[in-house]
């Protein structure tokens, strides 16, 4: 059985994490000192964002040297040394791979802008229209155009994120090799997982044309070779080594491709990232709107991909928070009256799932938005170029504020709250970005030594999942599908049953249980209230009440 589908990652952004000398960002050596709060929580892997030399226009993830460590987070020494710490710890390493496209900083791009024809074909590099017309109308994920003229060319190159992000031609096999060199150079290092930034996009089109439906995504996501190029890396790379788990972060995709991607008998990753989940507050499709959750959408997405990943053998990762999404809790929970109830229950909801849970740094206190009321708060590239976007359309500033606070990639990413100290002691410096203003309450201090606390309902249910096989096994069927508050599931082990109801809602709700679970034997896995529930025909769900039976015998 792969050992990845009863762990836990954990999803640490250094800059945020905890600043060990002083300059306002986490550094690694700041993730080394944090290593026994780590194995305390029961996690197996964490997974790092990029630390890598870069200007950190997209905060890592424009890439200049994918060998060297950037000073800021520290040096290859202190990473030598956080492989083999954490390795004490039973925990392993999985590093970030940003493979779809480098820093314009990289030498390669700058070996390109002086003309070396070898490194202009790491990039796409392409003719325009006409006068100002680019090659195509295709639209950054940052906004703006996709392309960006270089005048010594008179052509455009590709960016589909940052314009100081260059795509990277997966077309020529010299750029491919030079990508694996990369991959192993890290895996000689001890790393046990790898990440894969917006893999799914690195196979574009044969011919470049305009959009008439959309912003391009549909010609270069899950592009025509894109199977071929990750089994070539697989080959090259991470499948030459049997203990090294790896995830697709797959943006746009369909599950259909996420099977192929997952599979074994594919030999391509160990499991994938999907989005769709997280776009149910997307007003017409659109992130910069304001929205409430679409709560039937959201159950009825995980319905679909938990059994469409099940009926043809692929793997998801689970997760809800990252540091590209707000806090989950402020975003489907509630972070004010049911803080702890809704945070609880967004946990045992996701972890009971099939798949493998990640969580993100801060989920495990229920760390929430920061709710930022003005634009100099803010430093994250997508958020400033749609704030000046949404200007330039005439949209008022207070409604711009309001989308910020709800959608902005900054929300994740405020400094750790580690207690109630100047700075929740992330730093004795002054930090990159603002944090939260309820770290007094809200931080790690407070929930250790809290044994109700949300910390120590992670840490049950990662034990839980090394303990039941049903957990990580079990068939996945969703119970109740017209409840228009509660999410029900069920998990089938041979003759065991797991029952998993989360109310999704800060009121009482009464549901009915089929005759099946009634008189039947059973035990209460957790729950995140204290009161036991007995298992009833009709039962009474508190606000955001969440509990787990567990039938070995039905
Ligand atoms: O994210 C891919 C991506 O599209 C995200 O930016 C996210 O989906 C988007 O912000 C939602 O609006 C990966 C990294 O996770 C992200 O941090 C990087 O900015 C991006 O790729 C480019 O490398």
């Amino acid at each position: 059985m792969n050992s990845f589908k009863k762990s836990v990652v954990y999803q640490i952004y250094p800059k945020s994490f905890y600043d060990s000398n002083g300059d306002g960002f986490g550094d690694l050596n700041g993730i080394i000192k944090k290593l026994d709060y780590l194995q305390l929580l029961g996690i197996d892997y964490i997974w790092i964002t990029p630390f890598y030399k870069s200007p950190q226009n997209d905060n890592g993830y424009d890439i200049a040297d994918y060998y060297e460590i950037d000073e800021q987070f520290g040096t290859m020494a202190d990473f030598e040394f956080l492989v083999k710490e954490a390795e004490k710890r039973g925990i392993s390493l999985m590093l970030d791979m940003v493979f779809n496209h480098s820093s314009t900083e990289h030498s390669w791009f700058k070996k390109a802008l002086l003309g070396d024809k070898r490194y202009r074909d790491f990039y796409i590099f392409k003719k325009g229209k006409g006068e100002n017309i680019p090659p195509t109308n295709w639209i950054s994920k940052f906004g703006g155009s996709a392309w960006e003229y270089v005048e010594e060319f008179d052509e455009y190159y590709l960016h589909l994120f940052d314009v100081t992000q260059g795509d990277l031609n997966w077309e020529n096999p010299e750029l491919r090799n030079e990508i694996y060199k990369v991959a192993n150079f890290w895996l000689e290092k001890g790393v046990k997982g790898l990440r894969l930034d917006v893999i799914n996009l690195i196979s574009k089109p044969e011919i470049f044309e305009d959009d008439s439906l959309g912003d391009g995504r549909r010609f270069y996501t899950d592009g025509p070779k894109i199977h071929e190029y990750i089994k070539e890396l697989n080959r090259n790379s991470f499948g030459n080594y049997k203990d090294v788990i790896t995830v697709g972060e797959m943006s746009s995709t369909s599950i259909e491709n996420c099977i192929k991607y997952s599979n074994p008998v594919e030999n391509e990753l160990s499991m994938v990232f999907n989005f769709h989940h997280l776009k149910v507050d997307y007003k017409d499709g659109e992130k910069w709107s304001l929205m409430e959750f679409d709560f039937m959408l959201l159950k009825n997405i995980f319905d679909e991909w938990q059994c469409g990943m099940q009926k043809g053998d692929g793997w998801s990762a689970l997760f809800l928070s990252n540091h590209d999404q707000p806090r989950a809790i402020s975003r489907f929970g509630d972070d004010k009256k049911y803080r702890v109830e809704s945070a609880k229950m967004l946990a045992t909801m996701l972890h009971m799932m099939r798949g493998t849970p990640y969580i993100y740094q801060g989920e495990e206190i229920g760390m929430t938005n920061p709710y930022f009321e003005t634009i100099d708060r803010y430093r994250d590239v997508e958020s400033t170029n749609y704030y000046s976007i949404l200007k330039e359309q005439g949209v008022d500033e207070r409604e711009i504020i309001e989308i910020l606070k709800q959608k902005s990639r900054d929300n994740s990413r405020t400094p750790i709250q580690w207690n109630s100290d100047k700075n929740s002691g992330f730093t004795t410096g002054t930090p990159w970005i603002s944090l939260a203003d309820n770290f007094e309450i809200i931080n790690v201090e407070n929930s250790l030594n809290d044994k109700n606390s949300i910390f120590y309902h992670y840490k049950e249910l990662i034990s839980l999942r090394k303990k039941y096989d049903i957990i990580s096994d079990g068939e996945f069927e969703m119970i109740l599908k017209d409840n228009s508050k509660v999410f029900a599931y069920t998990r089938v082990y041979n003759n065991q049953l797991l029952l998993v109801l989360n109310n999704f809602y800060g009121e009482n709700v009464e549901i009915e249980l089929e005759d099946k679970y009634l008189d039947k034997e059973y035990e209460i896995l957790i729950s995140n209230y204290s009161i036991v529930k007995p298992l009833e025909k009709r039962l009474k769900l508190l606000p955001y009440e969440s509990i787990v039976y567990l039938f070995k015998n039905l």
